[in-house]
This record gives C-alpha cells, structure tokens and sequence, in this order.
C-alpha cells in the first residue's frame, strides 16, 4: 500500500486547526500510521527542504517551518501521495480549488497550512528522514467499506 509524508505546519498548530485538517485525511479513508507533534530543528528543516535551496522563499521557507511545533505524520491508502495533495489543494492557497484545506484555510502562499510529499521516491525519503524504516501498519475494520 502506498505511503505518503504529511506535516501541519506551525501556521495550523497555532490557529488549532490540527483536528480540524487531521479530520479530513481521516475522513476521506486515508490511514494514520504515524503521528507526532513536534518542535522542527533547524537540521532537519534544512535536509526536508533542501530542493528549494536556491530558491528565494528558501530562508522565509525554514523559518518559517522552525517557528512552532508542527505535526508530522505518515498516512497510507491507495494512491495516498495523490489523494493526501489532491485533500490539500495546489500550493497558492489563492489558487486551490474550494474544498481543500489550503483555500479553506489560507490566503497565501507563505502560509499554506500543510506538507505532502510529492512522489513515491520524494515520501521514500520523507518518512525515513522524519520516522525512521521501520513503520508497522495495523488492521482497520473498516477498510471493506472504504477500498473495493
Ligand atoms: P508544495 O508544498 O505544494 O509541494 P513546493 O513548490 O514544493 O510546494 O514549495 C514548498 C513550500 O515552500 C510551499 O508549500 C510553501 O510553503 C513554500 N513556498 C513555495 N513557493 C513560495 C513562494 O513563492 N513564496 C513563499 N513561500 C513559498
Ligand atoms: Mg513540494
């Protein structure tokens, strides 16, 4: 099953909106494998982001991200990459489609709320930078009422 690498951002933490986005990952049938709030250290802010580097929102970008504790998951689900972004909407909050937790609760890019991972090789090191290799699933009772 395919795994994806999901953070709510310190801007969701402070605005106590983590049930509220945890809600709809959850509702929609993705499943909470991995779970923890936490405090971003500088290192780790700067290896998750280094593909931004050179960009010029890359210093606001980790500031940003070390500003408050986030909440660090990892969710699982047919398809979970493209379902967890498609649940988040595009990155300009501006932009995204209504419905989404990016324009339902943002109104700018710098402030878009959550982190998906963006492909399967981007999640493979997503999860390990922040959980580790060794991610046990478990059984929900519910799955032959959500996947075919
Ligand atoms: P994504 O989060 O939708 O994958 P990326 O292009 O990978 O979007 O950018 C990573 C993050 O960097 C964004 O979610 C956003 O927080 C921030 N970011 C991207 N572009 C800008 C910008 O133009 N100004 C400020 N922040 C930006
Ligand atoms: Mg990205």
């Amino acid at each position: 099953m395919e795994r994806t690498f999901v953070m709510l951002k310190p801007d969701a933490v402070q605005r106590g909106l983590i049930g509220e986005i945890i809600s709809r990952f959850e509702k929609r049938g993705l499943k909470i494998i991995a779970l923890k709030l936490l405090q971003v250290p500088q290192s780790l802010a700067e290896k998750h982001y280094a593909v931004h580097k050179e960009r010029p929102f890359y210093q606001g970008l980790i500031e940003y991200i070390t500003s408050g504790p986030v909440v660090a998951m990892v969710l699982e689900g047919p398809s979970a990459i493209q379902a967890a972004r498609s649940t988040m909407g595009v990155t300009n909050p501006v932009a995204a489609a209504p419905g989404t937790i990016r324009a339902d609760f943002g109104m700018e890019i710098g402030r878009n709320l959550t982190h998906g991972s963006d492909g399967a090789e981007t999640s493979a090191f997503e999860i390990s930078l922040w959980f580790g290799d060794e991610l046990d699933t478990w059984q929900r009772d519910q799955d032959r009422w959500i996947l075919e």
